[in-house]
């Protein structure tokens, strides 16, 4: 430990008094610490050291089958009034929550170790990057923060004496007791399980899970939650957002951040390898982007993140190969099967598996009737491994946002591919948008539910002045604003197959989208959008039947009647704080599909 932060080594001082861990242990983010972690949680039963022939210096851990994602009952933001929280977040007086948290908190880390892991949300030193500390009893927690953040050191020198940071308290919960043995994965039962968020004090209390965004500290509840309450604060944007540049055949540039909700294709889309010749495709960020005006007035975005926790299932040579390629080596899985010959298997693999190790640790086979991966099965790797990673993904200056693509999963309705009239019409799409739900979050059941910017789990502050917030950028960025787009990868047929194939096809509708910013092609106007004309999409060897082409074009009006009723009723829960301009552009709608 090599800091003289004062605010840091009292807050330290703190929480080793609360949870009273039997040791203290501050990481430094080298590659010895990473080993000796791994070994320790091998030794422990925790972990799987894979084949190393096969998938080198990469593990497997299977959760607690009741911790396999986020928890959005139990994930809180504790403002000082209730309203700041607004309607679509779950509120306890910030007071009574630190309270009940501190009757958890006091003794939990017990029989454990108290690992201080400083990290940065982006390059060290970036003007948009910040500085968060997460305490945490899970060595998990650290191994995983090594691939997802910068860690170590070189923060802690650039924090300083004086530097601010963002501190975030995690536990597992599940103190051990005087000679207790401990299990593969220490977490909490549901009920005692707290995602919490103090916005004004710019304070994360995590307790209870060991998963993912609800335990690995920097990511949802940094760089989303409380990142969007500095960012309305400061004048910019934390957006649950992809960010890629697509290069055309004449070597023109286009950078794009696209919002779909949780697995929803961000990561594919984000790793894409085009199908259509001449055009490429590189990675900045999956999942993720921080945006800021730039002295040129453009909008400027980086990634925060240093790695991908990528979903796993449905990962394959054709669906995604650069992500394939990334994860070859260096990786941690959870949740995945486990080989005979000691690699990881997932459904829609695309390779053969006679038998595994299912994410339960029971013997499985083809006909065992239940899946071998859970379906929120993830991967933990380093972004600077994936094959199409752009130069610019680690620049402190970010790269200059042209596109902002939103969208869902919707079987139904939404057609293809619209773009907004105009930048006020475009963040009424995204406020508006609407997904079916999926297994990135355990608690939400399979409907259909509007997740605006798809932020709705990851909005640290009431909806309605975020919207106000995006209208605000906008008058801003004047003609700078990003164009705006709306896709639907996930239309089916009556009978139930995709329409569209998706994956690396969906590089002709960026192409498009890119051909529409360059001023290249027109459009078509309809009452939901500007639509591509036909032949303008490039379907050039794509073997696609001309009905299903037709109907993912079309636009049924009757049928977005029907949502509009949902959508109105949505921007009813906010009241008057819902900005008038997104009502206008309600009416606006409605007269259009009249
Ligand atoms: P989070 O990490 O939870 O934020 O998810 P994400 O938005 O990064 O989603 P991801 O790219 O991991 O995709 C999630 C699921 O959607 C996977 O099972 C993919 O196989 C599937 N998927 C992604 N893109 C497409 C597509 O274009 N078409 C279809 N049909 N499925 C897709
Ligand atoms: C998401 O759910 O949007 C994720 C996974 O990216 S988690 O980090 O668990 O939030
Ligand atoms: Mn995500």
């Amino acid at each position: 430990m090599s800091t003289k932060n004062k605010k840091l080594l009292a807050w330290v001082a703190e929480v080793e008094a609360m949870c009273q861990p039997d040791r203290v242990e501050w990481a430094d983010g080298t590659k010895a610490e990473y080993d000796r972690l791994m070994q320790l949680m091998v030794d422990g039963g925790a972990a799987t050291r894979l084949n190393d022939e096969l998938r080198p210096n990469s593990y497997l851990f299977r959760s607690d089958p009741s911790d396999v994602a986020r928890v959005e009952n139990r994930t809180y933001i504790a403002s000082r009034k209730q309203e700041d929280a607004g309607p679509t977040n779950n509120w306890i007086d910030p007071v009574e929550l630190k309270k009940t948290m501190t009757e958890l908190y006091t003794g939990c880390m017990k029989g454990r170790t108290m690992y201080v892991i400083p990290f940065s949300m982006g390059p060290i030193g970036s003007p948009i990057s910040k500085v968060g500390i997460e305490i945490t009893d899970s060595p998990y927690v650290v191994v995983n923060m090594h691939i997802m953040t910068r860690v170590g050191d070189k923060v802690l020198k650039h924090l300083g004496e004086q530097g601010e940071f963002i501190p975030c308290l995690h536990s597992v919960g599940a103190p051990l007791a005087e000679g207790q043995a401990d299990v593969p994965w220490p977490c909490a039962p549901i009920e005692q399980k707290y995602i919490a968020h103090f916005p004004e004090e710019n304070l994360i209390w995590s307790y209870g899970s060991g998963y993912g965004g609800n335990a690995l500290l920097g990511k949802k509840c940094l760089a989303l939650r409380i990142a969007s309450n500095m960012a309305r604060r400061e004048g910019w944007m934390a957006e649950h957002m992809l960010i890629l540049r697509f290069t055309s055949p004449e070597g023109r540039r286009f950078h794009i951040a696209g919002a779909f909700p949780s697995a929803c294709g961000k990561t594919n889309l984000a790793m894409l390898l085009p199908t259509i010749p001449g055009w490429k495709c590189e990675t900045i960020g999956d999942d993720i982007a921080w945006m800021k005006i730039g002295p040129d007035g453009r909008l400027y975005a980086i990634n925060p993140e240093a790695g991908f926790f990528g979903v796993a299932p449905g990962t394959s040579m054709s669906s995604n190969p650069m992500a394939m390629r990334t994860l070859e080596k260096n990786s941690i899985f959870t949740n995945c099967a486990l080989t005979d010959e000691g690699d990881v298997w997932w459904e829609g693999i695309e390779r053969p598996c006679d038998h595994a190790i299912d994410w339960k640790g029971n013997s499985w086979t083809p006909v065992s009737g239940a899946v071998a991966a859970h379906p929120n099965a993830r991967f933990t790797t380093p972004a600077a491994q994936c094959p199409v990673i752009c130069d610019a993904w680690d620049n402190p200056a970010g790269v200059p946002i042209d596109i902002f693509i939103f969208g869902g999963r919707r079987t139904r309705t939404v057609p293809l591919v619209t773009q907004a009239f105009d930048f006020d019409h475009g963040v009424f799409m995204g406020a508006m948008a609407a997904s079916e739900t999926t297994a990135a979050a355990l608690d939400v059941g399979q409907t259909l539910r509007r997740d605006p910017f798809a932020m709705l789990p990851f909005c640290g502050y009431n909806m309605a002045d975020y919207w106000t917030h995006w209208f605000a950028m906008g008058n801003r960025l004047g003609e700078h604003a990003p164009a705006v787009f709306y896709v639907n990868w996930f239309r089916t047929s009556r009978d139930g197959r995709w329409l569209w194939p998706g994956f690396r096809e969906n590089s002709r509708v960026l192409k498009w989208m890119c051909q529409r910013v360059a001023g290249e092609v027109g459009a078509r106007e309809t009452p939901i959008g500007n639509m591509p004309v036909d032949g303008d999409l490039d379907l050039s060897g794509l073997d696609i039947d001309p009905q299903d082409m037709a109907e993912l074009m079309e636009v049924d009006s009757a049928a977005f009647h029907a949502d509009l009723d949902d959508a109105e009723a949505f921007l009813a829960k906010f009241g008057d704080r819902g900005p008038a301009r997104l009502r206008e552009q309600l009416e606006a709608l409605k007269r259009r599909l009249a």
